[in-house]
């Protein structure tokens, strides 16, 4: 069976990109493969957060990600603090990464060009290599993600391939699953950047937990641009495909054939906001419901880290034993 592995960082409140171009996706793909999903809180340390909110955080995204449909008797739902092995694959991959390599990746232009390199966090520079570890750890086949994760995907496909060519065979080398529509949903008000958590502006991004009445006003809201052709070509229209991928993906259409029933933006964007209060419904409902029960969401948390380390040990001792270090006591 194919294993699926994929995660969220517990920061911010997440937003319809997080939700469409991953999180849907783990709950959707649960029932083919054997599927392990995590909230990245050891990721979450490389900006600053509050810990008390860190800690809110975490069992709010894991409350969201059982409120959107993932079954923690089909798929394996965990904190990745709550599973050491993490960190300490993660020493062994930064001794095979390069530096160079980690320089260029743009997330971490992106998030240091306004405060600059030298403050930055260790970890901030790390981190796709913890990230490497996540994934490698599990021998994992696909790893669904939006396509802002792509580089970090390459990353970690090159380190592998390079620790089972220095070492011997391995890691299974994972392929990046990044579907065709709705992998890069883009900011409601800036549509040629993505929809994002700490860049965009409150107006820019939908949340997914916010009241169903405030997402369709920002969502009536998008900027379009002066035509008035409803057309989907991302580049020429980024505005009016964004609308159309947001309407495809609620209502299970293309994005192209749903093109072809406006001659409007206005009722485009009333159609769009409709679907994805819909489309998110049942996901307010649920959340609302296990609100009342955080006991339960520590407990699956709990059992999916004892079932996620069991798996996760086997390959560290692997990889240990690659590198000439000696096994660990029994
Ligand atoms: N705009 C997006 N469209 C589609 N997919 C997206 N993802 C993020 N933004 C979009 C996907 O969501 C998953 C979880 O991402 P994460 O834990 O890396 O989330 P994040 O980085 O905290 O979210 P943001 O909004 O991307 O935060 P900032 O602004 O801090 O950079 C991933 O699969 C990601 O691809």
């Amino acid at each position: 069976m194919t294993r699926v592995l994929s995660g969220i960082q517990p920061t911010g409140e997440i937003h319809l990109g997080n939700y469409i171009g991953a999180i849907r996706h783990w709950a959707d793909e649960q029932h083919e493969h054997d599927s392990f999903i995590f909230i990245a809180d050891l990721h979450a340390l490389t900006m600053d957060i509050d810990p008390s909110v860190l800690r809110a955080k975490t069992l709010e995204v894991a409350s969201l990600l059982l409120a959107a449909g993932l079954d923690p008797n089909v798929c394996t739902l965990f904190v990745q603090s709550q599973v050491p092995q993490h960190p300490q694959l993660g020493w062994l991959l930064e001794c095979v990464a390069a530096f160079g390599e980690l320089r260029r990746m743009t997330q971490f232009k992106d998030k240091t060009a306004k405060g600059g390199e030298g403050a930055a966090r260790v970890g901030l520079f790390t981190y796709p290599v913890l990230q490497a570890a996540d994934i490698l750890l599990y021998d994992t086949d696909r790893v669904p993600v939006g396509s802002d994760q792509r580089q970090h995907l390459e990353l970690c496909r090159d380190i592998a391939i390079r620790f089972n060519t220095r070492y011997g065979s391995t890691f299974v080398v994972p392929q990046a699953a990044i579907a065709k529509v709705g992998a890069k949903i883009m900011d409601l008000q800036d549509p040629v950047a993505k929809m994002s958590k700490s860049r965009s502006s409150p107006q820019g991004k939908v949340l997914v937990l916010e009241p169903p009445e405030v997402m369709a006003k920002k969502i009536k809201r998008a900027i379009t641009d002066a035509e008035t052709e409803v057309r989907y070509d991302a580049k020429a229209k980024p505005g009016v495909s964004n609308l159309l991928e947001l309407l495809a993906v609620s209502t299970g259409r293309s994005p192209e054939d749903l093109a072809g029933d406006y001659t409007q933006y206005g009722p485009l964007k009333a159609d769009a906001a409709a679907a994805v209060v819909e489309f998110l419904r049942p996901v307010h409902e649920r959340f609302r419901e296990l609100q009342s029960d955080q006991g339960y969401v520590v407990d699956v948390l709990a059992k999916g880290a004892d079932k996620a380390a069991a798996l996760a040990e086997q390959t560290l001792r692997r990889a240990k034993q690659a590198v000439g270090l000696l096994p660990s006591r029994p």
